[in-house]
């Protein structure tokens, strides 16, 4: 008999950071429609991406049966195996990895993933770690340079509470673009209180943004990769003119003084004046007086700095010169005002939500000696050791291992949660390198590109088809609640791991159920976990938090866990590692694959891959609602267009050294001369002679790291011609 209609709300999870509110309605096991939150206020409501969701859960592509490779590697021929025999495989070829080489020679690849607490990308790792171990990445592809600049300036890494924001006179969005990329939803939502309160808006970016359209009233193009000369000038302004907050820098920063020394080129004999940066950012001197004058009077002010800038040669440069302006401008510590974070505060929603399981020692990481280049604090503990791969490095340490320097051989890699191939920097050399491993296994949803290089495939079920809980910016906690069985023979993360644990001869993995799980996790942060279960959402309503208002506000007694106890202008920390590329002031240094570099006569054009709408990185990406929303194109100034014979809708050969794609072009006024933005996330799909025909940035992108570890995906040289 057909069952009445029902509608449940449900946290999303898909590696935007979003966490916003499905509600999902569901009839007879089906999925029929969705909507989103229609509850209380601030609603947490979804984008394009998760109102498409049903499309992609009943994709004819969901992958719904363990599969074996039956082709050469990347050729994308499987035949369907039983789970037992998928997991005995897996099993076996691990113990015969580590036994013949050691457990550093199997590689675990992830990349956040989903933010659920029983169902994420730590599971996995336990369960190597409990197996012996495996080589771990460090590196964090979203904002390595954040949080190296958080760890030597602040001590700590903490985000703004968008909250806040319409407590602002004055808004920089430095490059910051809520209305597209929805990391802590409502962040959009609180720009536009703000803007309806009579905030100023100011954007520096080479795009003119979604964002900058919605509150922008002004907007200043810069070119990729020299943010930190416009921002060390904007500090020769304050200082020549004598604007910035004398008595919060004496109190709250050491090293301000060698700091001023290099802006007023006593350090080098370069001034680093307005006129200075013009020439290198492409930003008119009287615009960034300008600037500098309305960031340094008009109080309280946010500079919000993204992550976009920081994927870039240097990056760490642009995010210790955005928290030294901060304290400048006496703007840390208080409402309206920021200390240059992303927006990411969840830390203050008033429970501790805990890791469902813990992970567990890694054998391998216990072995490994620290690294030179990296911060001796707690954080950097895990990225600091010489054993973990840099994510931009992974292809070169497969193909070159411990002859190329490397900690180990690399013979095995197990994926999940990611698209490797796909996402990380140099893909033709990721095609290289896959094809030279001895086993890989991929827990995936969809046929990637990363999925067709496995030898087995494990089919994950989606968020819909489990028990789990996400929590997010609002700040919110979300329930999701598993709406319909797991389709075909696709199963959860937790369920692989069992098995997998089983086979490795791991005791005691699991005792509990998701339920119980859940019941543990959740039940200190919502109080009634029934009644959480059966409304899907707790939304806070505590006040803003505001970063480091405790130290402002108590110096003496509540020091910045940083050696000096200050915000840190200079870090010893960083001039013990004496590394003149890792400078111990915010200083600019010209990016690799710079406009001025020799590589631009041949390649002029920069190119930038910022993050899609219509995706969440790969995801979506084969989803006919949203293809048509938001074709794959790559953005192009008319300047270059018209030197170049390109008109809009044209397809473009866009090629360096390290490939080439064919796209269209998409030519408008929005992005600046000089720069091309081709977003990161379409699907690679290489003709014969290996030309992509599907847009996949990293393509071009270089498998080179930043010395202090940010990813640098916005330092890409390359040229565009007429295809
Ligand atoms: N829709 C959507 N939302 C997402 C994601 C997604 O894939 N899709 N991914 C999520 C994840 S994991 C992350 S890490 C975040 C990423 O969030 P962001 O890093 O903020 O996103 P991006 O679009 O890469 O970059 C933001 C802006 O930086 C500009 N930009 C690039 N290089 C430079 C530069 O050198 N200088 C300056 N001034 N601007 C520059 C771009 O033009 C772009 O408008 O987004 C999250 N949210
Ligand atoms: N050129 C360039 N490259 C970039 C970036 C850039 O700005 N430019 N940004 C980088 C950044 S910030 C990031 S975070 C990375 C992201 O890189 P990835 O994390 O590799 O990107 P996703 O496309 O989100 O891949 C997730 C994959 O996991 C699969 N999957 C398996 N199990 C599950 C599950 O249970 N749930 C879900 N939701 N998916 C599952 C999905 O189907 C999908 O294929 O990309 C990086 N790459
Ligand atoms: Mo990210």
């Amino acid at each position: 008999m057909a069952t009445a209609e029902k509608a449940y709300y449900v946290g999303t999870d898909m590696n935007c950071g979003g966490a916003c509110l499905l509600k999902v309605h569901v009839k007879d096991g089906v999925i029929t429609r969705m909507e989103t939150d229609d509850g209380d206020e601030p609603q947490l409501r979804n984008c394009l991406r998760c109102r498409a969701y049903r499309q992609r859960v009943y994709s004819p592509d969901r992958l719904l049966y363990p599969l074996k490779r039956a082709g050469e590697r990347g050729e994308g021929k499987f035949k369907r195996i039983s789970w037992g025999e998928a997991l005995d495989t897996v099993a076996s070829q691990y113990k015969r990895v580590k036994e013949t080489y050691g457990p550093a020679a199997m590689i675990y690849l992830t990349t956040g993933g989903d933010i659920g607490q029983v169902h994420n990308t730590r599971t996995a790792v336990r369960v190597f770690c409990l197996a012996g171990g495996c080589t771990l990445m460090w590196g964090v592809a979203s904002n390595e340079g954040w949080m190296f600049a958080c760890q030597a300036t602040y001590g700590y890494p903490v985000g703004n509470d968008h909250r806040d924001l319409p407590n602002s006179k004055l808004v920089i969005l430095w490059a910051m673009n809520p209305a597209v990329i929805i990391d802590g939803c409502g962040t959009a939502y609180h720009l536009a209180l703000a803007r309806e309160k009579g905030t100023k808006f100011i954007v520096v970016d080479p795009r003119y943004t979604d964002t900058a359209a919605m509150v922008a009233d002004q907007w200043i193009p810069i070119r990729p990769g020299t943010d930190a000369a416009a921002m060390i000038a904007m500090a020769y302004v304050m200082i020549t003119e004598d604007i910035y907050d004398k008595a919060f820098i004496d109190k709250y920063t050491v090293g301000f003084d060698k700091f001023k020394e290099y802006v007023l080129g006593k350090e080098d004999g370069v001034p680093k004046t307005p006129k200075w940066a013009e020439a290198i950012t492409g930003v008119p001197a009287r615009d960034l007086v300008q600037l500098a004058r309305e960031y340094a009077m008009i109080k309280p002010a946010a500079l919000l700095p993204s992550k976009g800038p920081g994927r870039t040669a240097f990056g760490e440069q642009f995010h210790r010169a955005a928290f030294t302006l901060a304290a400048m401008t006496g703007n840390i510590g208080k409402s309206g005002g920021s200390a240059g974070s992303e927006i990411t505060q969840r830390g203050e929603i008033p429970f501790a939500m805990g890791q469902a399981m813990k992970t567990g020692g890694n054998p391998v990481d216990a072995g490994s000696p620290m690294r030179k280049d990296a911060l001796p604090t707690p954080i950097s503990k895990g990225p600091g050791l010489v054993a973990r791969l840099h994510n931009s490095e992974i292809w070169d340490a497969i193909l070159k291992g411990k002859a190329g320097g490397y900690y180990s051989d690399y013979k095995m890699v197990y994926i999940a949660n990611c698209n490797y191939l796909n996402q990380y920097p140099n893909v033709n050399k990721a095609v290289e390198a896959m094809k030279s491993l001895e086993f890989i296994a991929a827990q995936e949803q969809f046929m990637t590109p990363t999925a067709k290089f496995a030898d087995i495939i494990l089919p994950t079920c989606t968020f819909l088809e489990r028990n789990d809980a996400v929590w997010g910016a609002g700040p919110h906690v979300a329930y999701q609640k598993k709406v319909i069985e797991p389709l075909g023979e696709s199963r959860s993360h937790l369920a692989i791991c069992d098995d997998l644990a089983a086979r490795l001869g791991i005791t005691g993995f699991n005792d509990k159920t998701d339920e119980q799980w859940l019941e543990q996790i959740m039940t200190p942060c919502v109080g009634d976990f029934e009644k959480f279960k059966e409304t899907g959402v707790k939304k806070y309503y505590n006040a803003p938090s505001i970063p480091f208002k405790k130290e402002i506000g108590d110096i003496e007694n509540s020091p910045f866990p940083t050696p000096s106890g200050k915000i840190e202008i200079f870090s010893q920390q960083i001039a013990d590692m004496n590394n003149p590329l890792i400078p111990p002031i915010p200083k600019y240094i010209e990016t690799w694959e710079s406009r001025n570099d020799p590589l631009a006569k041949k390649y002029p054009i920069q190119m930038t891959s910022t993050h899609p709408k219509r995706r969440s990185h790969s995801q979506f990406d084969n989803i006919p609602w949203l293809r048509e929303v938001d074709p794959q194109v790559i953005w192009l100034n008319g300047k270059d267009a018209k030197a170049r014979g390109i008109r809009d809708g044209d397809l473009v050969k866009v090629f360096n050294e390290r490939g080439e794609v064919v796209i269209k072009a998409k030519v408008t006024e929005r992005i600046m001369p000089g720069v091309a933005d081709l977003p990161e996330g379409a699907w690679y799909n290489p003709d014969k002679a290996g030309v992509d025909h599907g847009g996949c940035a990293n393509i071009l992108t270089i498998d080179k790291r930043s010395p202090g570890g940010a990813f640098t995906s916005n330092s890409c040289l390359v040229q565009v011609e007429k295809a």
